[in-house]
């Protein structure tokens, strides 16, 4: 296995104690920081997208496979120059008002992350005024909504109706999930929905090309 592979490996398989040294030994090898970047960390990612897509993967697994990532992103990052990443879009992700769920929330702007996406994670229980001025702020591509109550399901649509009564943030882009979404609830609210983190990853590129 080369160098590249191993750190691929690492992120499928959660190796976060491993990857720190393995990122380190391509670089003292003179390996370019995009290069361990895009065919190591990323094609890693990758793998985790298709097998948790599969079922072969859980949300734990999951979990630790971000975690990796993280690690190994510590030691990339300084040393990226500015354009070595190429953003895929900008996205501004919160749990609704009234929810505090944010495990699968987490999830999803960590799977988005790992495919090129900026996130701005505005946490948990936040008011569709939140949402809106964040929209205002940050001018995403992309607004994500994650609830995992039905009753706060409303507030999404309270969002949605936000977001769509001002000029400067009707366009923006919506997606929304969690347990009590779906598509048909999406769609009545002018939204696109997606089941799973995965899933989120694919809708996120196809909304913003
Ligand atoms: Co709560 N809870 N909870 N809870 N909780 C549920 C959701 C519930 C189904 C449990 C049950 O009764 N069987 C139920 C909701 C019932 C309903 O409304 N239909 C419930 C309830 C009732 C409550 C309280 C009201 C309980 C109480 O206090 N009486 C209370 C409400 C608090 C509040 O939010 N105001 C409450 C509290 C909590 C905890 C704080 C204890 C904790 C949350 C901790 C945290 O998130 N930091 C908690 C938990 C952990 C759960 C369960 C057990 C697990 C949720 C979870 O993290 N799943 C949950 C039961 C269950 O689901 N089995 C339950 C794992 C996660 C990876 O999956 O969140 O579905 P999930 O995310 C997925 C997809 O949904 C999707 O992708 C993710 C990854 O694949 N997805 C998106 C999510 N957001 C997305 C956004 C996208 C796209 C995809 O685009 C933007």
């Amino acid at each position: 296995m080369d160098i590249l592979e191993m750190i691929a490996n690492d992120v499928v398989e959660g190796e976060m104690d491993e990857i720190a040294d393995h990122v380190q030994e391509a670089l003292d090898g003179g390996m370019e920081p995009k290069k361990v970047l895009d065919e190591g960390m990323l094609k890693g990612m990758n793998t985790v997208g298709d097998l948790f897509k599969e079922g072969e993967m859980f949300v734990p697994e999951v979990l630790m496979s971000a975690k990796t990532m993280e690690e190994g992103m510590e030691i990339l990052k300084p040393l990226l120059k500015e354009g070595d990443v190429t953003k895929a879009g900008v996205v501004v992700m919160a749990t609704v008002k009234g929810d505090l769920h944010d495990i699968g929330k987490k999830l999803v702007c960590m799977m988005l992350e790992g495919a090129g996406f900026e996130i701005h994670d505005l946490g948990v229980d936040v008011t569709p005024e939140e949402i809106r001025d964040a929209v205002k702020d940050k001018n995403p591509d992309i607004v994500g909504m994650s609830a995992m109550l039905t009753t706060t399901m409303l507030s999404m649509q309270d969002t949605v109706a936000l977001l769509k009564q001002d000029a400067t943030t009707q366009n923006v882009k919506i997606m929304i999930g969690g347990a009590p979404a779906n598509p048909d609830v999406a769609t009545e609210m002018g939204a696109n929905y997606s089941a799973d983190a995965s899933a989120a990853v694919d809708l996120a590129v196809s909304l913003v090309s």
